[in-house]
């Protein structure tokens, strides 16, 4: 059995959950309270030296960091139902529309980097809300535009990809945040699609809370 080491809230342990249900990997959740600093705990070190979730246990004990590394463990290991198509192209755009998610906009946008704003910076609330709009909105932007071109009932197509997986916890966390998400009809409509979908349901942090 899998061992999940996560935050309700968090989008990527948000992303891991989608990624294991999709898989149909029954999983043990352990949360990790990033609001009382559990995450920093000596304990939670010996399995993730950055202080970050999630941490995803392997059957056999092996501790994996990095959601998108997990994702592509899970999907090397399970290959079905796939979350990347067979063709080259389509998997590296696939890949790039994560990319941007998860390594434009996250990074910038994570807890850490917030409480930094605030506590060293003594940023207002107003000024780290703004701070975060706008990073959202510079790859959202772009990001709808593409969707326009790629999207079927999902982010690709009509098969659920690693796309979708990445897309709907920022969503999540956008609307959190109070980002306007009426410019975004395309993301918006995705994840109406997916959040049809029993794995994306099971995965949403409400049922973590
Ligand atoms: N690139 C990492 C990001 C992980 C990450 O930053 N997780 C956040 C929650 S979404 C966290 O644990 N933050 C703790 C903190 O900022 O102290 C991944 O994709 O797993």
């Amino acid at each position: 059995m899998y061992k999940l080491y996560h935050y309700f809230r968090s989008s990527s342990s948000y992303r891991v959950r989608i990624a294991l249900n999709l898989k149909k990997l029954p999983c043990q959740f352990h949360p990790i309270d990033l609001r009382v600093g559990e995450q920093l705990t000596p304990e939670y070190e010996r399995i993730n030296q950055q202080h970050i979730v999630p941490t995803l246990i392997t059957p056999a004990g092996v501790a994996l960091n990095q959601s998108l590394a997990i994702i592509e463990y899970l999907e090397e290991r399970y290959p079905t139902p796939a979350l990347l198509p067979i063709q080259p192209e389509l998997r590296a755009q696939i890949r790039a529309f994560a990319c941007a998610l998860a390594c434009e906009i996250h990074p910038i946008n994570n807890l850490r980097v917030l409480n930094y704003l605030k506590k060293t910076l003594h940023q207002s609330e107003p000024a780290v809300n703004a701070w975060y709009q706008h990073w959202v909105n510079l790859t959202l932007i772009p990001l709808e535009k593409i969707s326009r071109l790629t999207s079927g009932h999902y982010t690709f197509g009509d098969s659920v990809s690693l796309a979708d997986i990445v897309l709907i916890p920022q969503i999540y966390n956008a609307r959190r945040y109070q980002v306007d998400m009426t410019p975004f009809p395309t993301l918006n409509r995705i994840e109406q699609n997916c959040l049809m979908l029993d794995s994306f349901q099971k995965a949403h942090p409400d049922r973590f809370a």
